[in-house]
Parts: C-alpha cells; structure tokens; sequence
C-alpha cells in the first residue's frame, strides 16, 4: 500500500514537473488568424494498423470502438458504466406547473441504489399539449436547477456551489435569489411549446467543480479508496464524471412513460459542451447531440492554434481531463486523436455545433472545421455532413447531419440558438423512431 502511494506520488510529482515544462514551452493565447501554424489533422478513416475504413460496418466495428478508446486513453479518461443498483424515486408530480403549460416532475436518482448515498436530483418538465411520449433535451446546469426557471415549485440545490459576485450563491450554497438566474439559458417555454420535454441535473452532484471537488463527488464514491484514490492516467476525469452522470440520467428517462428515450438530445454549453459531446460519443443511446461554445477540449480542433490551448486548460481546470492528457500542453501535434473525430463518434446520429462571434477564446473556425471534418465519416453512412467548404457567414445556420452555426454575440447560450436547435430536432426527431 504504502508503496503503490509512493510510487503514484512519484508519478505524480513528475507529472507536474512534466506539465511545468510543456507549459514553458507552449506558446500563448493567438487570435491572429495569420499566425496559425500549418497543421495536419489525423485521418479518423485511417485504422491504427494502416487501413482505410471505406464502409459503415469497419468504421462501426473497428475504427469507432478504436478511436473511442483513444480519447478514453489520452483525453478524457475511463469512466465505469451503470452501477448494477441505481434507483429512481419521483419525488413530486405537478401537472399544473408553469401555468398549466407542463407537467414538472422530480426525480431523485441514487447512483449507488442506497438512500444515504451519493444521488443527483433531475428536473423534468414535459409538454402538456403535444402526445406523448416526448421527445426529450436533456442537459447539466450551471447552478441548480432552479436557476434554469422561476418556477417556484423547484427546490433550492443544497449542494455546494462557487461563490458568485451577486447574492446568488452565499457560503457555497445557492440562495433563493438564484432562482431563474439561468433562465434566458433554457427557454423552458419556448423548448415545451415545440413539443418537446426538458430534463435537466445540476453538474455539481455528480462533482464539485474544482481540482478537490472530486473528494466529495462520484469519483470518489465509485472508488474503494474513497478520497485517498490515486487515479491512474487514464482514469475519468471531471468531464467523465459528468457525461456518466448524463447517461444515469438518461437510464431514467428509458423508464418514464411520458418520454421516448430513443428521442434524447443531450446538450451543453462551454465546459457543459464538452461534457454533451464526451457522453454522446460514449452513449449512442443518445439520439442527437448538442454542443453550445464548447471550445478547447469541445469542438474546437486542439491543434489549431487560436484561443485557449490545450496547456492553460490543462494548468487552469486540472481536474477537467485525464491525467495522460497533461503530456498534450504545447505537443497538441503529438495528440493521437483531434476533436473532429470527436464529433465523427456521433455519426450516424446528428450532431450540432454552435459557435459565436465574440466567443474567441472558443476559436469558432476550430469549432467549424472540427464539425466540417467529421464529414468522411457520416459519408460513409451516406449523410451529409456540414454540407459546404467554407465557413457560413453570421446567423445562417447550415448542416445536414452535422449542423453549425456562428451566431453574432458572446460566449452564451441565446433563444437565437434553441431556435436552431430545435429546428435541427424537428429534422431528426420528429417521426417517431430514428
Ligand atoms: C473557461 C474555459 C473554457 C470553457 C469555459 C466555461 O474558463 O477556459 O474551456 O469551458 O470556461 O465552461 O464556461
């Protein structure tokens, strides 16, 4: 014991001399277009023994399952599955909310079967005009549920959460003014007026977001170690935990009657965007993926340099990826894998990728060449990626089964961009099974 801690303390202390080094030598922040390097982008139809992946049935068989395990190994680490005893308990049922408009559901879910566990709390709203079973959004907040309405029928987070400027979150711990303060975020009415259910869990249950939240969140809780766990370098990090907690999330709704769980789009915005992208590339159940100004480690190409690097998101959030990738810091070209075949891990679902205009330090022509390069891939099943060569110009949205779009404004997630999101699920949910 005392050897395998010393041993990982070594590891450890290279580790960070390893990440002071490629810090020193990455370069910093770039927003000059002309000054972005030649670069060349990995091939997500090349197979890791040479081949060519030409047909739907190698890329599902062989080159996903591959290129699957890349990212598990060198980005965002490896995370467990469904624990064998998770239970649900719907906790209240309104079918009155938001003025007769919705039916608010919620729902406790226990990630390890037991009561005085860990659990995270799901917010559900369904459509009462449109047929059920609904399609369903599904996506982490930022600051509990009740930030994402006014609805006073939803219960303050108790759980910890970063100290805010305003008096929305006082001694960690959200306060009844954060109530709908995410709000223009959601579009709750909006998103039910097009027949579509909302579902939403707050991404601190599932880990505090800083470099020792994961003591107290499930990573520590799926260990035997506890909080004395050293994580290997390829074990799940942050984003791992939250994507995991969107699939428990999703295990839910399989079984709601009032949703159609093979009509799931999982969205999210910046580091929620990442998160929306890892836990569609690991889950297929997820029927469409959403992902709003997710940037660096999202959609954004690593190897482009433009905005954040890979070496200050990796000095800044520690604790967001896997340890191998601190290694990636000002060596973005030795990464075997880059985020357009992050995105070609959805084919053939749909996927979306929005960027915005003031949103530099999200590089939107990264994000927009990572969406465009996932193309080969959908090609194989015979769709149409992004479906043009060059970048659209401000608020025209384009894509077949790869949509995009670069909307004017800053680093957000706008009513603008859930009308764009919901049109791109009227094309692909609509109709029953996909
Ligand atoms: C930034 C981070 C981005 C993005 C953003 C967010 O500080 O550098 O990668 O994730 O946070 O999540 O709001």
């Amino acid at each position: 014991m005392l050897l395998t801690m010393r041993v990982a303390g070594i590891a450890f202390v290279c580790g960070v001399a390893l990440n002071a080094h490629a810090l020193a030598q990455a370069p910093g922040v770039n927003y000059d277009e002309a000054k972005v390097r030649p670069y060349t982008l990995p091939d997500p139809l090349v197979c890791l023994d040479g081949t060519r992946v030409t047909d739907a049935e190698t890329w599902q068989k062989k080159r996903r399952p591959e290129l699957l395990e890349l990212f598990r190994h060198h980005v965002y680490g490896r995370s467990p599955g469904r624990p064998a005893d998770l239970k649900f308990e719907i906790t209240s049922e309104d079918k009155t909310a938001l003025a007769g408009q919705a039916t608010r559901k919620l729902v406790t879910v226990y990630l390890l079967g037991k009561k005085d566990g860990p659990s995270m709390d799901l917010l559900l709203y369904l459509p009462n005009q449109a047929p059920r079973p609904v399609p369903v959004f599904l996506g982490l907040n930022f600051g509990g549920n009740q930030a994402i309405h006014t609805d006073p029928g939803i219960p303050i987070s108790t759980r910890w959460m970063r100290p805010t400027k305003d008096k929305t979150v006082e001694d960690n711990r959200a306060t009844e003014a954060s109530r709908g303060k995410e709000a223009r975020r959601w579009q709750v009415e909006k998103v039910l007026g097009r027949g579509y259910g909302l579902a939403t869990v707050y991404y601190g249950d599932l880990e505090p977001d800083h470099p020792e939240g994961w003591k107290s969140g499930i990573r520590a809780a799926l260990s035997p170690q506890g909080a004395g766990t050293e994580f290997p370098p390829d074990a799940w990090g942050a984003i791992g935990a939250w994507a995991w907690g969107l699939s428990r999330a999703l295990d839910y709704l399989e079984t709601d009657r009032d949703v159609d769980a093979r009509r799931v789009a999982v969205i999210g915005h910046s580091r929620l965007g990442k998160t929306a992208l890892w836990a569609g590339a690991q889950d297929e159940r997820f029927a469409l993926v959403i992902s709003n100004n997710s940037g660096e480690g999202g959609a954004a190409l690593a190897r482009r340099w433009f905005g954040e690097t890979t070496a200050i998101i990796n000095k800044a959030f520690p604790h967001w990826f896997c340890g191998n990738f601190k290694q990636y810091g000002g060596r973005e070209d030795q990464l075997p894998v880059d985020q357009h075949e992050l995105i070609a891990l959805m084919a053939p679902r749909p996927v979306y990728v929005a960027s915005a205009e003031e949103d530099r330090w999200a590089d939107p022509r990264g994000e927009f060449l990572a969406a465009k390069h996932a193309g080969p891939v959908y090609r194989l099943f015979g769709k149409e990626g992004v479906g043009v060569e060059e970048m659209p110009p401000i608020d025209r949205p384009v894509g077949q089964f790869v949509g995009y779009h670069i909307r004017s404004g800053g680093h957000d997630v706008t009513a603008y961009d859930w009308e764009q999101y919901l049109n791109f699920a009227d094309r692909h949910l609509r109709g029953g099974k996909r």
